[in-house]
């Protein structure tokens, strides 16, 4: 059986209130993102704050964990391949219950559970060490198949970048992962158009992005990553498809660098941004404005 995105893309608008709540985590996420940042005084904040509605719709609509035991044989396997979206990704552990906020002020510190790059013997809810780029999605692939080995019905998501996908690894994986139907393992691209070194498409173009996923046999879907509400229809849509035809899916996502913080959008674009001392409180006060804006529209 085969299905195109544009058949399968039937689901209805997500609720309001589902939207509000997943709009009202994304906001928290933010600014525990700006306050880790402001901790080091650097990071990656451009990237926290373009991914943070990523991360809500993951941790506060989709994901099946238990706060309290982050290592329940029965959750839902979330994975980041990109080490260096840690402060985006304790922000919403955070947000989620699994780290106290208290400890995010820890960041990035001398004995610290919440280290710089992301690793999953220091941090609660951290399944990877991440960081070397290219092998979330082949360990999502083994994970995926053992849960499924196993009878489980937990679902594994992987959340690359669009960097990631100059890695050659992430194809093999994408094959592996069509080739073992895993209906049960979603990838979050998130495409920022950005880089290290960079453009993506200056660095090294990778689109056409959706038509590789096609044809890499994966149910593929591309949305406005800071846009809760597709987010969340893409979710829904996979959750009525791609499980019951046994194909893995994707989420194309793009995002803004610096999403919500209008000092930061407009900034040069940088995969390391610079805030000086006396920007991080009018970082938060923009984010705070924009945000009650949208909450009342
Ligand atoms: C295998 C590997 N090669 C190179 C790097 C160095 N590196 C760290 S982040 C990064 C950029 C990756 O692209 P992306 O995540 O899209 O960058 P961002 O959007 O965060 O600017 C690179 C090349 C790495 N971590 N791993
Ligand atoms: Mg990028």
């Amino acid at each position: 059986m085969t299905l195109s995105s544009v058949e399968a893309a039937t689901a209805s608008a997500p609720a309001r209130e589902r939207v509000d709540r997943l709009r009202a985590a994304a906001y928290r996420i933010r600014h525990h993102a700006l306050n880790m940042g402001e901790v080091q005084g650097q990071g990656y904040v451009g990237q926290a704050l373009g991914a943070a509605d990523m991360l809500a719709a993951v941790y506060a609509d989709q994901l099946n964990y238990r706060a309290e035991d982050p290592h329940w044989a029965d959750r839902d396997r979330f994975l980041l391949s990109t080490g260096h979206y840690a402060i985006g990704h304790y922000a919403a552990l955070a947000e989620a219950g699994i780290v106290p906020v208290a400890e995010l002020e820890t960041y990035g510190s001398d004995d610290s559970r919440l280290p710089m790059s992301g690793m999953s013997t220091y941090t609660p809810g951290m399944e990877i060490s991440g960081g070397s780029l290219g092998h979330g999605l082949t360990i999502a692939v083994g994970m995926a198949l053992g849960l499924r080995l196993q009878g489980s019905a937990s679902r594994v998501i992987n959340f690359l970048s669009d960097g990631e996908l100059d890695e050659g690894s992430t194809w093999e994986a994408a094959m592996g992962a069509h080739h073992h139907q895993l209906g049960n393992l979603t990838a979050m691209v998130d495409i920022n158009a950005l880089q290290a070194d960079g453009a993506t498409n200056t660095v090294l173009r990778t689109e056409p992005v959706t038509e590789k996923w096609e044809s890499f046999g994966w149910y593929t879907q591309r949305v406005d990553g800071n846009d809760v509400g597709a987010l969340l229809a893409a979710f829904d849509n996979i959750a009525s498809v791609s499980g019951a035809v046994g194909r893995p899916s994707v989420i194309l996502c793009d995002t803004k660098v610096g999403r919500g913080v209008p000092l930061l959008e407009t900034r040069e674009k940088a995969h390391f941004m610079r805030i000086e001392e006396n920007e991080w409180q009018i970082c938060r006060d923009q984010l705070t404005a924009g945000y009650e804006g949208t909450a009342s529209a």
